[in-house]
């Protein structure tokens, strides 16, 4: 048995990841076997076109299905909902939430574990905007954006988290159960959403700073759409709460 009993559930959220997924998947195991921890990673994969659901069925073969675990869906169902998907189907009694394309690295987990246990905190995010951290290879556009977006919600919602669109976070499982179902927004508001609601419900939430770093492969998806939709959900927020 691990120290303490701790089981850490990862939820990975798939859309055309194939190139991805092998090089995610093996540095998280390194991270947990390095650092004998007890853990599974739940890969939600939504029918992406690319076959990334075969990379992974070849990845479970690799690992095993203790470690590997597959929740596919049939289509495209958005971010939101993968992470409900996922943690229904978790076993652990802690969560991490991270992208599958590279930009996360688990070489923070330990990181993150080390916080938690410091202050028994429930919610650990990852920081790009403090001391220790920060961005990689992101083009002066967009990383203003980011950092408009941050200081807007941060302006108009304060709930005093300096990186709140970031989404490499750690909780605890019934925390992050409780959150999802008060969390009403989808899209790129989501995660900003977790963090207010998380403040408002008098979770004790700690920061680790994180490099980001751009996808390794594959093409972004934040285009103006995006960006229209972020405002609109940042400002629905603040009129809600
Ligand atoms: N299951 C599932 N995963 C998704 C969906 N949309 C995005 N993802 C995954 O969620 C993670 C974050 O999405 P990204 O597309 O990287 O979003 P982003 O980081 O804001 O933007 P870029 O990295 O610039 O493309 C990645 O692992 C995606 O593969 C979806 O509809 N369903
Ligand atoms: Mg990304």
């Amino acid at each position: 048995m691990p120290p303490q009993g701790n089981k850490y559930s990862v939820l990975l959220p798939t859309y055309n990841e194939r190139d991805n997924l092998p090089i995610i998947t093996w540095m998280l195991v390194k991270a947990f076997k390095d650092n004998e921890l007890d853990f599974e990673i739940i890969i939600i994969d939504d029918a992406s076109p690319d076959g990334t659901l075969e990379v992974a069925k070849q990845l479970q073969q690799i690992f095993g299905e203790k470690h590997i675990v597959l929740r596919p869906r049939p289509g495209k169902l958005g971010l939101g909902t993968a992470y409900v998907h996922g943690i229904q189907n978790a076993t652990g009694n802690f969560v991490f939430i991270m992208d599958a394309d590279m930009s996360h690295h688990p070489k923070f987990i330990p990181d993150f574990i080390k916080k938690q246990k410091e202050g028994n905190y429930d919610v650990i995010t990852g920081t790009r905007y403090a001391p220790g951290g920060g961005v990689h290879g992101w083009d002066l556009r967009r990383k203003l954006t980011s950092r408009v977006a941050n200081f807007l919600a941060d302006t108009l919602l304060t709930p005093g988290v300096s990186d709140l669109t970031g989404s490499f976070r750690l909780y605890k499982k019934e925390v992050l159960a409780d959150m999802i179902i008060a969390t009403k927004s989808k899209g790129y508001v989501f995660q900003m959403e977790m963090m207010v609601r998380a403040r408002q419900m008098k979770f004790s939430i700690a920061e680790v700073p994180i490099t980001f770093v751009d996808r390794v492969y594959g093409e972004s998806k934040l285009g103006a759409a995006e960006i229209v939709g972020y405002v609109k959900g940042l400002w629905t927020l603040f009129c809600d709460i």
